[in-house]
């Protein structure tokens, strides 16, 4: 069990949140003398900037956007007496990639990793009735002993410079938002669901822990806010008659309200929304309540313009537009947990969440997109990182799982993007990753990991760990593009009858396939780089898809265009995107709509 609660903060009769969104001061500590002169003891000749966002595209200097190292954060927030009696915690969304948090210039707490949330306890530092000044200092420097993985290299002239080995551009910074969250000193630690349905009526177990003593009470309502079922205790079964199940595009959700009681009096009220659905791998076919699905649509960023990685409502909202206009029923958060609102409109929404840990680049490359796929070894896992990076993940999956579990829509565990499979080492490595998934997931969803090229049907060393296939093909892109495009196809056809023969009882689901296109370019007859040779792409892939009946799903690479790192393989970032940065459709668009729009939800499920 983590040390702090991640609950997603809410405002109840014995709960507040306090967002500190808004503009804080902002410093680069450029020679990295920030700790060692007390900055945290406040700024001096400091910028403002938003927070949750990126720093990096706000500026106009090479060197800020480009800047690795600690940037420092700071403001202040009034805690009032009111609050003498109660636990005061300081919420981050996320900090990119570390953070050391300072409260009135007193160190309050650390923590490892860019995309998840932590919580400081600083009940026993605050002071009341004061401004209380809050510092972070946000390092984003990349190593193979952190996730993602990457290298930092320094010029000549001294300068340090990202080298990520993966495909999107190193955004870093409070990305997301941060909160004060007030509760009693007794307080509801943590809660977890799981299903089973019976006919027409459904069980939900649910447990809760909580940081003190008391009764536990707990109570669903249905949507128009009726109560439906209740139970006393820490552990228990809500029984719901003709339970409205939670379906794919087609989302119904309760809310759970949980009590911690004293001699019948509420100390601590927490209410979250819940979605009663199965999850299972049966055969090669992927079931939501008992019924097969065919899972389509993107691997997705969190990238926008000016903001970069950082929480962007307004973007998130226009996205999810976009996947209901195209048809879309899913997504893969590539390559990292993404911001905890994204989750909870795919509940609303009824969406597939492929939920992806941050295990991207554990495969030694700088191009590892062009590196993945020519047959490459890189002997990743004899590092000598990679025992701490191994820690460093297996915390990662409990903090994912802690956050996510009871998020309807997280059908999956993405366990690691592209990794090396090929030598002994990667072994023992991957199957711990998995075995922490399977004991920490209550629910027990299926675990994946999307599987690079290289990792061929007769090298892969790692594929029996996935309860189902997740495979990351470029067939007419990296592989045999252009006019070489029908020997891809038929390269294509063989790969999947081999992977057949190696995996005959499991589904598979290309969580990657595309091409790069410019938004400006057509060509008649295509060629590599138009829109028109995009679609082509898709529609040839889409047939060996079809031919396939244990192939069910398909989830475009990208959504967007994104921002990457600069080089001759990419202009201005990425643009396999089936729409541009800023979410206007490429032709492709047409294409995909008019697919997914005729394939039912339980294409390919007949014998299930
Ligand atoms: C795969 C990666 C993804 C890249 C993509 C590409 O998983 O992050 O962006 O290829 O090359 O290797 O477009």
């Amino acid at each position: 069990m983590l040390e702090y609660s991640v609950l997603y903060p809410v405002n109840t009769i014995s709960r507040q949140a306090v967002s500190l969104d808004g503009m804080w001061k902002f410093k680069i500590d450029w020679d990295g003398a920030g700790r060692r002169e007390g900055w945290q003891r406040g700024l001096s000749e400091f910028d403002m900037i938003p927070v949750p966002a990126s720093f990096q595209d706000f500026y106009t200097s090479k060197d800020i956007r480009e800047f690795v190292g600690d940037v420092w954060y700071e403001t202040d927030v009034m805690i009032p007496s009111a609050y003498k009696e109660k636990k005061i915690f300081l919420r981050f969304g996320c900090a990119t990639h570390f953070a050391h948090v300072y409260v009135n210039g007193q160190p309050a707490g650390e923590h490892e990793g860019g995309f998840l949330p932590f919580s400081i306890d600083i009940t026993s530092i605050a002071e009341f009735d004061k401004k209380n000044r809050i510092s972070v200092v946000v390092n984003n420097e990349l190593s193979t002993a952190n996730l993602p993985c990457g290298a930092t290299i320094t010029l000549k002239n001294g300068k340090k410079k990202a080298a990520p080995y993966f495909d999107f551009y190193n955004y870093s910074g409070l990305q997301r938002s941060v909160n004060l969250v007030v509760c009693p000193k007794e307080y509801i630690f943590d809660y977890s669901t799981t299903y089973q349905l019976e006919g027409n009526n459904a069980k939900v177990r649910y447990q809760v822990e909580t940081a003190g003593e008391g009764e536990v009470e707990v109570e669903l309502f249905d949507a128009d806010g009726a109560g439906v079922a209740r139970s006393r205790g820490r552990e228990g079964i809500l029984a719901v008659d003709n339970a409205r199940l939670w379906q794919v595009r087609d989302a119904y959700l309760y809310t759970m309200r949980i009590h911690l009681c004293h001699d019948g009096n509420v100390i601590d009220e927490y209410e979250d929304q819940i979605g009663i659905r199965t999850v299972e791998i049966r055969g090669t076919k992927f079931l939501i309540n008992g019924s097969p699905v065919y899972l389509k649509g993107f691997g997705k960023h969190e990238d926008s313009d000016v903001a970069g990685r950082g929480f962007n409502m307004c973007m998130m909202k226009r996205d999810f537009e976009l996947m209901k206009w195209i048809g879309a029923n899913s997504f893969r958060t590539s390559h990292y947990p993404y911001d905890e609102e994204i989750y909870r409109m795919a509940d609303r929404e009824g969406f597939l969440i492929l939920d992806e840990v941050a295990a991207v680049g554990l495969f030694k490359s700088t191009k590892n997109f062009v590196d993945v796929t020519n047959g490459k070894v890189t002997c990743f896992f004899s590092l000598d990182t990679v025992p701490e990076l191994l820690r460093r993940h297996l915390r990662d999956i409990e903090e994912l799982i802690a956050r996510d579990k009871n998020h309807p829509s997280v059908v999956a565990w993405s366990l690691l993007n592209e990794p090396e499979t090929t030598t002994d080492e990667s072994v023992p490595y991957i199957e711990k990753v998995f075995g922490h998934a399977l004991a920490l997931d209550p629910q027990k969803r299926p675990r994946t990991f999307a599987e690079i090229k290289n990792s061929g049907p007769y090298v892969c060393k790692c594929h029996q760990f996935s309860d189902f296939i997740c495979l990351n093909r470029y067939y007419g892109w990296y592989i045999k593009g252009g006019y070489e495009i029908s020997d891809a196809f038929e390269d294509f056809r063989e790969e999947m009858r081999q992977w057949k023969e190696v995996e005959p009882d499991k589904p598979f689901m290309f969580t990657e396939y595309g091409a790069d296109t410019l938004a400006m370019e057509h060509k008649l007859p295509s060629v590599m780089w138009s829109q028109e040779y995009q679609e082509e792409v898709l529609e040839q892939l889409h047939k060996v898809f079809d031919s396939l009946d244990f192939v069910v799903g398909e989830q475009v690479w990208n959504f967007a265009d994104f921002q990457t790192t600069e080089g001759i393989m990419r202009v201005n970032g990425n643009k396999k995107g089936i729409f541009t940065r800023q979410r206007q459709p490429k032709a492709s668009a047409f294409l995909l709509k008019k697919r997914w729009e005729s394939l039912p939800l339980d294409y390919k499920g007949e014998e299930a």
